[in-house]
């Protein structure tokens, strides 16, 4: 027998689930739009996923399986509807993947079916995050994601150290997944492993982010561009760095590659995430890039400062001051839906168009890397704006 509080839980939580999200008009840069709520919170996570529904065996109707957090989603856009494959963590830290899906892409996104699975290749992967997915010209959705496992190579005392490496697998239907071998890189650990979405010189092509450590990249770092031969059992030789980390920008400890890049007209639009250290802890934003449409190693454009950060509510959370976003898409009106986890805790849509981020990625001044010049480069915009002011 259905336990009653079920009934009472479901009916308040279909509210949430059909609760309209506008966009939030305090906010305005022109360049995207915020909207007022999140579009994935774990109080989105369906209840006969976290309780055990049946009094004889729940009589007090406790939560068995409760969630922590949902962030950092891959995303898809797939037969007219707007896929997330969210990383759900329980609370016992663990993260699984799990898939919902919208029809408008700002509202609405429920959990389906049960949280992905598929064949156990490695033994030693204790948690898996931040699913990239792609839709290659193979004709496989791909998904990449950060497979962790304990450090070998430490003493016993040592509890925490841990190793990242780019577990791979694929679908053609969002249900069936096959899990292919970990990508083999250079780099003694990797994150932020991404797909190019096409071949590059008969090659699949990656972007990598080569580190040392497991938080720190030590002498790696920087968003890197490598090729492979073989998808089957990827393996790549040679990472080529295409965005360093820079002294005094927002990305100066850290980078990384976001979903992967939207081809435009212009160039392969990319989003990525910067990292800072602070007094309060690292910051993480995000910012913009394009690289060429001949050549992808090319950064061609490169707007200054961040294009995302922390606002508002979104400051504080699990891991507070963080922006991260691994999915991005685009429809057929070339609306961009940008999907971003704020302090590693819910998931949030920015919504623009691929021209409007152009704009902003073509025309907004790149960094000066020095304040004098930073200042030269607004004194410029100010006087011209005076001109036209006083013309009016
Ligand atoms: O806690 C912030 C983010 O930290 C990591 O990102 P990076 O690899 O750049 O350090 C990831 O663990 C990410 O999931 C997390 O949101």
């Amino acid at each position: 027998m259905i336990h009653e509080k079920y009934f009472k839980l479901k009916d308040k939580q279909e509210a949430l689930l059909t609760r309209k999200n506008e966009v939030n008009h305090d906010f305005y840069n022109g360049i995207y739009d915020r909207y007022q709520h999140p579009v994935i919170t774990r109080h989105h996570v369906p209840i006969h996923w976290r309780f055990d529904l049946n009094k004889d065996t729940n009589p007090y109707f406790q939560e068995r399986l409760g969630i922590n957090a949902t962030l950092n989603p891959g995303a898809l856009y797939h037969d007219g509807k707007y896929y997330l494959v969210v990383r759900t963590e329980g609370l016992d830290r663990k993260s699984i993947f799990t898939l919902a899906v919208s029809d408008t892409g700002v509202d609405y996104f429920r959990f389906i079916d049960t949280p992905l699975v598929w064949e156990d290749v490695d033994k030693k992967e204790t948690n898996m995050y931040d699913m990239r997915l792609v839709k290659h010209e193979d004709g496989y959705i791909y998904g990449i994601y950060c497979s962790e496992s304990k450090d070998p190579d430490v003493p016993a005392s040592d509890t925490s150290s841990a190793i990242a490496q780019a577990g791979l697998v694929r679908t053609k239907d969002l249900k069936t997944w096959t899990r292919l071998p970990n990508i083999k890189t250079p780099s003694p650990q990797q994150r932020n492993v991404v797909l190019h979405p096409e071949f590059v010189d008969g090659k699949y092509a990656f972007y990598t982010r080569p580190q040392d450590g497991f938080i720190s990249t030590g002498s790696g770092g920087g968003i890197a561009f490598a090729l492979c031969d073989d998808i089957e059992n990827p393996v790549i030789t040679k990472e080529e760095v295409i965005h360093e980390r820079e002294y005094h920008t927002v990305y100066e400890v850290k980078n990384g590659q976001g979903p992967a890049p939207i081809k435009t007209d212009k160039g392969w639009l990319h989003i990525a995430h910067g990292v800072r250290n602070t007094a309060a802890g690292l910051r993480y934003v995000l910012y913009v890039l394009v690289t060429s449409l001949d050549d992808p190693t090319k950064v061609i454009a490169q707007p200054g400062g961040h294009f995302i950060a922390p606002y508002d509510d979104e400051r504080v959370g699990d891991v507070s001051n963080v922006i991260f976003c691994n999915g991005a898409v685009v429809n057929e009106e070339k609306d961009l839906f940008i999907y971003y986890a704020s302090s590693d805790t819910r998931v949030h849509v920015a919504k623009t168009t691929v021209d409007r981020l152009l704009d902003y990625a073509f025309q907004t001044p790149e960094d000066q890397f020095r304040s004098l010049d930073n200042a030269k480069v607004r004194k410029t915009l100010i006087e011209k704006n005076e001109k036209l002011l006083s013309n009016e």
